[in-house]
């Protein structure tokens, strides 16, 4: 395997800048032929004139070449190298043809052109489309494809669909159709996309705000057809969105998405083509949850918005990834908080990113947003560039205020639009337009590793002084946006507004004078920087997490002084016994919002209520033992839950009255409402101890399931079901049957009934697994399904069982995992590299397994790339 580095990075000598391509798809065969219309490179000042055109020989058979007629001869005018082909000298307006042969429904890696069901599509980001044909395949090569014709059977693949418009189409005679699209903005090959298939479509219009009238469809296979109107609805509020936040406007007069049961990420934003996995874009309140919903809003939100973050305006190479996917995170968290509610939305975000992220960058995986170097770029589509990215966009809108951040896009896109560029073209735009020297924060670009940020407090005579202090991966101080507010002890008023403090020494004291009365502070509202917050003294003061979860004006600061105050709680819990003082505190904080009738932010109050995650927890300590965090975090839910058995019932009874009887709907009051009544549920149900508990459990979750108005209720039922044991199991057996019968074969609805049992907490879960990926309906060829049964349980503590297990079955499944799909296979190995967290024993069986999995033969550069980092 070849390590890439960015600092190697060196324009293209030639640029395609046109390409016409022909697709005649056949059964087991497609024949590609492309014209390739290349010029020199003004910007290239390197020595070679010869170009490089990736191919991926494993996949793509070379039939013909020819140069402006003239058949090619391998040796004297090109040479073939694994991954390329070598062009040498062409000529300024050199017309390259090539024909290829690649065979899709042999394609199980999902990248390139693959066949799933009834459809033939593409996924070529990041280095797909070498595995179609020749070309230089990487952003900065922008080309316009100016006419790509699909041709096949008219009858089995009545849909023919790529970028921008059709021009043209009609029959072939003989059974066969084609049909000729042409795009007119100039697009590196990783937005190209084609789908032939078998599809039915829901169609409506959008006019955008210069009154242009656009077409949108939404793809699906036909029996799904009924679940794509959720889509279309968040399409048109993202277009409506993006106008009205960044005035930008959408620039093709068709914009098509189609819904693919095998992928693997979450969708694609192909220029006016869309891809999406179907758990990304299918939703009905009978097969998806409020989540779901959530997700789905987000996904479509990000795609259309990547139009002009990514589209428009693109990377200049992989390594400036974060570019357009921090970039377009941010863009997609801003708008699901203004279509819901944002203080839950930056809840859910900060609660994600501090379980994926956090985690991602204490362990061998840590890199930068930009990273330095990589052997596979699909293993860079990280936690990392994603949502650590989309933080420091979020940082920048803190430093330079929203209208300033504006700003910046706008000068971004004036200087941009059209063009590949770096993440230090859009700081400058950033600086440039609001005049703000932001050459500090630029650091930010290139420190790996989560900061972390000490505060110490003093008040005297109506002066309260704050002392920060940061330490991180820089040995240069960072700077970091820190949002402060001051709540007078006495009366709980805001003293000070909240305000954001530059943070730009290593140490930096801050004054706050005039003050009527000792304060308590409010720090990092909002999350305003991606770090982590400590007290100085190292003990968090419980009284002041106690007043800050009852009076904090900040949502978010609320919620996660009720959160410090759980996890102190926890750590008492696993280390010896929680001390009354604690407890107080968190039970009163618990009780006062279980029984807070004033508020209607039923979500707010739900998050309120459910406890630190384990993964959360686990990067709290430098050594985690799994089972002890989960026991620990067991018995203070169970305590709670105890205390509150009153509470909980009475708050979950006059939900149900509340939502008895009426419609059902997706806004953010009925989801809010059905998140807080299932909260309840879940503590409800971990009280298990006796028989007798054992079958109140099972009766309360058995009416919830059986009463369920929708998916999320449904899910949230068997989860807790599926955990139940004793007296509970044959509610949980019945249960499990139903939701399996009830599915009737639907994908998605048959992926939750995969992992809710890889996630249950029974003693021989691991058995049950086993016995799951033995169902005629579990296959590893779609990652969904994977991830489903697999992903579920290397998240359940059962999967580090002392006896190292758990690790021996994921390595038996990433052998032959590997050998279909390297993408899927290497991020479940994510779940073996984290070695160096456990204790020693679990320790050494997990990096037993990863050694077994670098030795095995072949192995693919994307599994080997984590595996080894892994080792290290
Ligand atoms: N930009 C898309 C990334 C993506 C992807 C990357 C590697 C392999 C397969 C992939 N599918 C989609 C998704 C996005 O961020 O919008
Ligand atoms: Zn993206």
């Amino acid at each position: 395997p070849v390590e890439i580095f960015r600092k190697d990075y060196e324009p293209l000598p030639h640029l395609v800048e046109k390409i016409n391509m022909l697709f005649s798809i056949e059964e087991g065969k497609t024949i590609v032929t492309t014209e390739l219309f290349i010029e020199p490179n003004e910007s290239y000042n390197g020595k070679s004139r010869d170009l490089t055109l990736d191919g991926d020989e494993t996949c793509v058979k070379l039939l013909a070449l020819s140069l402006n007629g003239k058949d090619l001869e391998e040796g004297t005018d090109y040479t073939l190298a694994p991954g390329k082909l070598i062009l040498k000298n062409p000529p300024a307006g050199a017309v390259l043809k090539t024909v290829v042969e690649i065979v899709p429904e042999d394609n199980t890696q999902l990248s390139g052109l693959y066949k799933d069901g009834p459809m033939y599509c593409t996924q070529c980001e990041a280095m797909g489309f070498r595995r179609i044909t020749y070309y230089p395949d990487r952003p900065d090569n922008m080309a316009v494809f100016e006419n790509v014709r699909l041709e096949a059977d008219k009858e089995a693949y009545p849909v023919l669909l790529a970028n921008g418009n059709m021009i043209d189409s009609g029959d072939l005679g003989d059974g066969r159709h084609y049909a000729t699209w042409t795009d007119p903005y100039p697009k590196p090959s990783y937005l190209f996309c084609c789908v032939v298939g078998d599809l039915g479509k829901i169609h409506d219009t959008y006019t955008t705000m210069s009154g242009r009238k656009v077409d949108l469809q939404v793809f699906s296979e036909s029996h799904n057809v009924h679940k794509l109107d959720y889509a279309m609805e968040s399409l048109k509020n993202s277009m409506k969105w993006d106008e009205d936040r960044f005035g930008l406007e959408y620039d093709l007069d068709l914009y098509n998405i189609v819904a693919v049961d095998s992928f693997n990420m979450g969708a694609m934003e192909n220029k006016g083509l869309n891809v999406f996995n179907t758990a990304y874009v299918l939703a009905d309140k009978d097969t998806a949850t409020d989540s779901d919903f959530e997700r789905v809003e987000g996904v479509i939100g990000h795609e259309y918005f990547h139009n002009w973050t990514g589209n428009r305006v693109t990377c200049r190479d992989w390594f400036q990834l974060t570019l357009k996917e921090g970039l377009t995170v941010f863009r997609d968290q801003e708008f699901s908080g203004d279509m819901n509610s944002k203080a839950v939305n930056r809840i859910e975000n900060v609660r994600g990113l501090r379980a994926g992220q956090f985690r991602e960058d204490a362990g061998p995986m840590s890199h930068p947003i930009r990273p330095d170097s990589y052997i596979s770029m699909d293993n860079f589509y990280t936690a990392t560039v994603y949502s650590k990215g989309a933080e420091i966009i979020r940082m920048y809108q803190t430093l330079l205020s929203v209208e300033g951040f504006r700003k910046g896009m706008d000068l971004y896109f004036e200087r941009h639009d059209g063009s590949a560029v770096t993440c230090d073209d859009f700081l400058s735009a950033m600086s440039d337009a609001t005049g703000v020297d932001l050459s500090q924060f630029a650091l930010w670009y290139s420190t790996n590793g989560t900061p972390v940020v000490t505060y110490d407090t003093k008040y005297e005579d109506g002066t309260f002084v704050l002392t920060l202090t940061q330490k991180s991966n820089s040995d240069k101080p960072l700077h970091i946006p820190i949002s402060v507010g001051l709540l007078n002890k006495e009366t709980g008023e805001e003293a000070v507004a909240t305000k954001v403090l530059d943070l730009k020494e290593m140490t930096q004291e801050f004054k706050f004078e005039g003050l009527k009365g000792d304060v308590v502070p409010s720090i990092l509202r909002e999350f305003s920087a991606p770090v982590k917050l400590l007290p100085a003294s190292g003990e968090e003061d419980e009284e002041a997490l106690a007043f800050l979860a009852a009076r904090d004006t900040d949502g978010f600061n609320k919620w996660e002084a009720g959160q410090k105050l759980f996890t102190s709680l926890i750590f008492q819990a696993k280390d010896a016994e929680m001390t009354d003082k604690t407890y107080d505190f968190a039970k009163e904080a618990f009780g006062r919002t279980l029984t807070d009738k004033e508020s209607k932010d039923y979500s707010i109050l739900a998050y309120a209520l459910i406890l630190p995650s384990e993964g959360t927890l686990g990067e709290l300590v430098d050594v985690v033992d799994p089972i002890a965090i989960h026991k620990a975090r067991g018995a203070v839910k169970k305590r709670l839950a105890r205390e509150f058995a009153t509470e909980l019932k009475e708050r979950y009874d006059e939900l149900t009255a509340a939502m008895e009887g009426s419609e059902f709907k997706v806004d953010a009051e009925s989801i809010g409402m059905r998140r807080l009544r299932n909260v309840c549920l879940e503590y409800l149900c971990s009280i298990r101890e006796t028989p007798e508990e054992q079958k109140t459990a099972a009766e309360l979750a058995m009416s919830h399931f059986k009463k369920a108005s929708g998916m999320t209720d449904k899910v949230a039922a068997l989860g807790a079901l599926a955990s139940m044991d004793g007296e509970g199991a044959s509610a949980r057996d019945e249960a499990l049957e139903t939701f399996y019968k009830d599915a009737d074969g639907d994908a998605l609805v048959l992926n939750k009934w995969f992992s809710l049992q890889a996630m249950a907490d029974l003693p021989d879960i691991l058995d049950r697994v086993k016995k799951l990926k033995e169902h005629p309906d579990f296959t590893l060829k779609n990652p969904n399904r994977c991830r489903s049964l697999i992903g579920a349980f290397a998240m359940n503590t059962a999967f580090h069982e002392e006896s190292g297990a758990g690790y021996a079955f994921l390595r038996e499944i990433l052998e032959d995992l590997d050998q279909l799909n390297p993408q899927i296979s290497s991020r479940m190995a994510g779940s073996l590299i984290q070695w160096k967290k456990y204790d020693e024993k679990r320790g050494q069986i997990m990096k037993a397994e990863l050694q077994k999995l670098a030795d095995m033969k072949p192995i693919s550069d994307d599994l080997f790339e984590i595996v080894s980092r892994g080792l290290k």
